[in-house]
């Protein structure tokens, strides 16, 4: 089996079983105006990751292995949205509010779009998640089981948020789970660094770190 160097110590992955999730790189969390500035965040940090994870995604291309974008967005009735998470944040404005890039965080608003570096190529899956976790009320565990997945690859955005949820629904459901450490960013410098930390500790209680080019170098 190829293996990757990792903390805690190296991954190793089936070919042919793994695939890369690449967490709501859409534009209302990294550009300005969305849903992430609204709620106060300063976008710059998560904008800088952007050609880190295209090389990760260009990799993953060139391997031929499963790529799954996600997004997180709810429909133009927010029927699949708590009124909880429309109350919360208390920010300039909330889901549904008419933004500089159509409604915050619904499904078809321009805002709700993958950053253009960053947008699905036909084969690719795209899933639009109403919760913080993907497999919460989507297709996303039926698509793994009938593509035999067993191994994840995890990038995007942000990282102790819609990653780490993520990725802990991952590790519930059996996946063997490796965060790309430059491919993810927060807000809060603070909070990745403790999700990196906590992640890989305690023998990978969730699972496995590594950076980017080594991850790239296993997949040739
Ligand atoms: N606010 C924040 O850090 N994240 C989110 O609301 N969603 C995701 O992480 N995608």
């Amino acid at each position: 089996m190829p293996t990757i160097a990792a903390q805690p110590y190296e991954y190793s992955f089936p070919t042919g079983k793994l695939a890369l999730i690449v967490i709501d790189m859409q534009r209302d969390f990294v550009e300005e105006g969305g849903f992430g500035s609204a709620l106060g965040n300063d976008v710059s940090l998560l904008t800088a990751i952007v050609p880190t994870v295209r090389r990760l995604l260009d990799g993953f291309r060139a391997a031929r292995l499963p790529i799954i974008h996600t997004r997180e967005g709810h429909r133009p009735d927010l029927t699949d949205c708590p009124p909880s998470k429309i109350a919360r944040g208390r920010g300039k404005l909330s889901i549904g509010d008419k933004g500089p890039m159509g409604r915050i965080l619904i499904d078809g608003e321009p805002g709700n779009d993958l950053v253009p570096d960053l947008a699905a190529l036909p084969g690719e899956t795209v899933i639009v998640k109403p919760g913080k976790g993907a497999f919460y009320a989507t297709r996303l565990g039926h698509i793994l089981e009938t593509q035999g997945i067993s191994h994840l690859v995890f990038a995007g955005v942000t990282t102790e948020v819609c990653v780490q949820t993520t990725m802990r629904e991952a590790n519930d459901r059996g996946y063997e789970c490796l965060l790309a450490e430059d491919a993810t960013e927060s807000y809060f410098p603070e909070f990745k660094a403790a999700t990196l930390a906590m992640i890989r500790a305690q023998g990978g209680i969730v699972g496995w770190t590594a950076p980017t080019d080594t991850i790239v170098r296993a997949l040739r």
